[in-house]
């Protein structure tokens, strides 16, 4: 699984920042044992095009929270390929596009600065998952970039 630790996300939507909170940029591989963690497990549904799905549209965590998320592939139809990406709100359709080709990288691009996270790819019946730092408060898009889902895939994750 890729390790995709964004410490540094360009300041986006800063604004109601009140105090001035002493958060520790945490260098790899230190662990704060206050953070609080969150786990959730999300079904991809459906076998086809039209019906596919994820049965969870929204996931609420903490700013600094450690995060994981399994991606449930409940369809059945061999075709029905899944997984799911954690992006800045308004970048889904660029990230699933740059992703089309990037088969090897599961469908998107980890470089990309509005890829927060993201997991493999699950086939029918299998489960993957994703662990990450939740950014700063702010919503944000999970998608599915396996081509032509991401218009059918999609939630949002509300960080407070
Ligand atoms: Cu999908």
């Amino acid at each position: 699984m890729k390790k995709v630790l964004l410490m540094a996300i360009p300041a986006l939507l800063l604004v109601a920042c009140g105090g001035g909170s002493t958060e520790k940029k945490s260098e790899t591989g230190t662990e704060q044992s206050t953070a609080k963690s969150f786990e959730f497990t999300v079904n991809g549904v459906g076998n086809t095009m039209a019906d596919m799905m994820f049965d969870t549209k929204e996931l609420k965590v903490s700013a600094g929270a450690k995060v994981k998320i399994n991606l449930s592939n409940a369809a059945s139809d061999a075709s029905m390929l899944h997984n799911i990406v954690i992006v800045k709100q308004g970048s889904e359709k660029e990230v699933a596009m740059e992703g089309i080709n990037l088969k090897d990288k599961n469908y998107f691009n980890p470089d990309n600065a509005n890829v927060i996270a993201g997991s493999g790819v699950a086939g029918p019946g299998q489960t993957v998952s994703v662990e990450f730092t939740a950014p700063e408060a702010g919503n944000y898009s999970f998608i599915c970039t396996y081509p032509g889902h991401w218009t059918k895939m999609q939630g949002t994750l509300i960080v407070e």
